[in-house]
């Protein structure tokens, strides 16, 4: 059918929803955040979203994900069904108005509890906008109907083919590639990751997960797959999230209701570590901001934790002031609410804006801790001394942080003396690339364009910060050094580790190591301390990965890089074969200046990658597995992945 009898079959109103369409395909990052792979995962989300919405509504309790062999994804569910019939405004069936009008959603139903919001919440409508291929089938009424869209316009009316006796909708649909330029290539750890999450935030509901273009390695003739359902919701999460840690009191600690008519579930569990672990979410979204039901959280648990301290006896010979943070040292916490109406604010908008929630999570709060810590007599003891060491500590960790503070560029300070600087003043031109070695430091110091690039070379293995109190981590040189030459500070009353990048004097910070297993050890450790010291680095985009290559290809004067195997055979073969010579680099410092600038430093060849928290609760698990204390698992996930595999962009 052309655009003209389109029109004509589907009444006037269908040329906003073109109108529609076309705003979605012409800015497609105004409503999924960008169309590269996070865009494009986010399209399951939306779609999975509507099922969930569905779950919590009570009307549907599994949820199917297939991942297909053409990269298209399906989302079936045994809810009631998107409603067929005709929308009496619109003209057409429901399922079209849901499927291609821009910003229904399932909003013409006033009666479902519909909550989501943020990037989520956007509507089905644009997934179908942005795939080149979409197919929805309803089981509804007896009936089984179906309508097919090309990009975003339905190809004919709803029909019926069939009879059936469930209800429920099925979405296949194929990532347009017009849009999503870069990749349509799902990722199964990413939305596995994202199933798993979601099964714990909304339990009893059953998410599965299936990969059909990879065979199960243990069952012959399946395909690979997981099937997720929590029973205990938050309370099981903690338990998934600090598997790798110490647990310090007995159980988890949680609680679930409806204050101000704001749903509210929080779990807590304190562990030995000195690393404070908060997630939070607004319906379902990971708020990585924050925002005020994390503020709410916050303050219930610091007031209630004060005055059981204060009446247990136990500070009475306690010198220094206990405040703020000492109270979330070791601790492990998810605050999930669900609002109505979100404000999200923040760079990412990532972060509650509305006020009411506050008080209702810090009510909440209050009387969950107030409860257990009765109940529970030795783990409140077991607390309350975690607390006195952590603000022991953090006096220490003060003075530590005085000096850091006073050598500081900006409050009179010098630079490192290490630091070799660029001559730009303008941050945002500016890189600062920390490399491994002081040999490797000189190279990157001569084949460097000094105009726009500094060096700081660290020194060895830099701590690890999973393991070291927060004084041990202000107090070491090379540490201490990074924070000097970015020239970022740290700290406010509420926040001891909060950061101002205000006066960041580079916007890219790149992480160049040896290309071997201790440069990547290294490169873990520098991406530990900037997860947990540094996170609004990582957040804002500043933190890449440099890539040296691992071979030289050389036959009489042609030389050439290559990165990977299959990168050195295929130049191999263009060099033909016989004579050709292979240079493996085991490290920066086999490569001259000229070489170095060439392969990994000069902006206009380079591949650099940006580090991006794809997920924070994940990343967090990984980094205390791979530099906690607890050595299997570490082991077993190390023999199984790429390091990098789930942090990376
Ligand atoms: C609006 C009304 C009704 C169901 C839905 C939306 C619905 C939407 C989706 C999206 C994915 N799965 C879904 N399941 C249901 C039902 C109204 C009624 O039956 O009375």
């Amino acid at each position: 059918m052309s655009e003209q009898e389109n029109k004509k079959a589907y009444g006037a109103d269908s040329i906003q929803a073109l109108e529609g369409i076309e705003h979605v395909r012409m800015r497609p990052s105004m409503y999924i955040g960008d169309v590269g792979v996070r865009g494009l995962h986010h399209l399951v989300y939306e779609v999975v979203d509507n099922s969930i919405d569905e779950a919590m509504g009570g009307y549907c309790d599994t949820i199917h994900v297939t991942i297909n062999e053409d990269n298209s994804v399906t989302v079936e569910d045994n809810g009631r069904g998107i409603p067929v019939g005709l929308h009496k405004k619109e003209g057409v069936s429901a399922l079209e108005v849901v499927m291609t009008k821009i910003g229904a959603g399932g909003k013409f139903d006033k009666d479902s509890y519909k909550v989501s919001g943020g990037l989520h919440g956007v509507g089905v409508s644009v997934v179908n906008a942005l795939s080149n291929h979409l197919k929805a089938t309803v089981h509804r009424e007896g009936k089984v109907w179906e309508q097919e869209y090309e990009r975003g316009k339905s190809l004919y009316p709803v029909k019926s083919i069939g009879d059936s006796d469930k209800t429920g909708t099925v979405v296949t649909f194929h990532p347009d590639e017009e849009i999503f330029q870069q990749t349509i290539e799902f990722s199964y750890d990413t939305l596995a990751n994202r199933m798993r999450e979601l099964s714990y935030l909304n339990k009893g509901i059953t998410i599965s997960i299936t990969d059909r273009r990879v065979k199960d390695k243990d069952n012959e003739g399946e395909f690979k797959n997981e099937t997720f359902k929590s029973e205990e919701g938050l309370k099981e999460f903690i338990r998934f999230l600090d598997g790798n840690r110490e647990p310090l009191i007995q159980n988890v600690i949680s609680m679930e209701g409806e204050k101000n008519d704001i749903p509210v579930e929080v779990a807590m569990i304190y562990n030995s570590s000195y690393t404070e672990n908060l997630h939070s979410y607004v319906n379902n979204i990971n708020t990585h901001e924050g925002g005020t039901h994390l503020s709410g959280f916050r303050r219930g648990l610091t007031t209630t934790l004060k005055k059981y301290a204060d009446n247990s006896g136990m500070l009475d010979k306690v010198k220094f002031e206990v405040s703020g943070d000492d109270f979330r040292e070791g601790l492990t916490a998810i605050v999930s609410v669900k609002v109505a109406e979100p404000q999200f604010e923040g760079q990412t908008k990532t972060k509650l804006g509305n006020r009411e929630v506050s008080s209702a999570v810090s009510q909440a709060v209050s009387e969950m801790l107030t409860n257990y810590l009765e109940e529970h007599p030795d783990d409140a003891k077991v607390v309350v001394q975690k607390v006195i060491l952590a603000a022991q500590a953090r006096h220490a960790a003060a003075k530590a942080r005085e000096m850091v503070q006073r050598k500081n560029p900006m409050s009179g300070g010098g630079l490192p003396g290490k630091l070799a600087d660029c001559s730009e003043q303008d941050p945002e031109k500016c890189e600062i690339f920390l490399v491994e070695g002081d040999s490797a430091g000189g190279t990157a110091k001569m084949g460097r364009d000094r105009n726009i690039q500094a060096i700081l070379p660290l020194r060895g293995k830099i701590l690890n910060v999973e393991k070291a109190m927060q004084h041990k981590v202000f107090e070491n040189e090379e540490i201490k050094n990074i924070y000097t030459a970015l020239g970022v500070t740290i700290g406010t009353e509420e926040d001891s580790k909060a950061l101002n990048l205000e006066k960041l004097r580079y916007h890219k910070v790149v992480i160049m190591c040896d290309a071997d297993v201790d440069g990547s050890h290294i490169e873990t450790l520098i991406l530990t301390f900037f997860f947990r010291y540094m996170r609004e680095l990582i957040e804002g985009g500043h933190v890449y990965i440099a890539t040296p290559p691992l071979y030289l290809v050389k036959k009489g004067n042609k030389k050439r890089y290559a990165w990977d195997d299959k990168e050195r055979d295929t130049i191999a073969t263009e060099f033909g074969n016989s004579g050709v010579g292979i240079q493996r680099y085991k490290g920066l410092g086999e490569m001259n200046a000229v070489q170095l600038w060439d392969t990994t430093m000069n902006p206009e060849f380079r591949t650099l990658r940006q580090v991006t928290i794809e997920n924070a609760t994940e990343s967090d698990r990984i980094f205390s597995m791979l530099m906690g204390d607890e050595v299997p698992p570490r082991r077993e996930f190390i023999e199984q992945n790429a390091i990098y595999a789930n942090i990376d962009a």
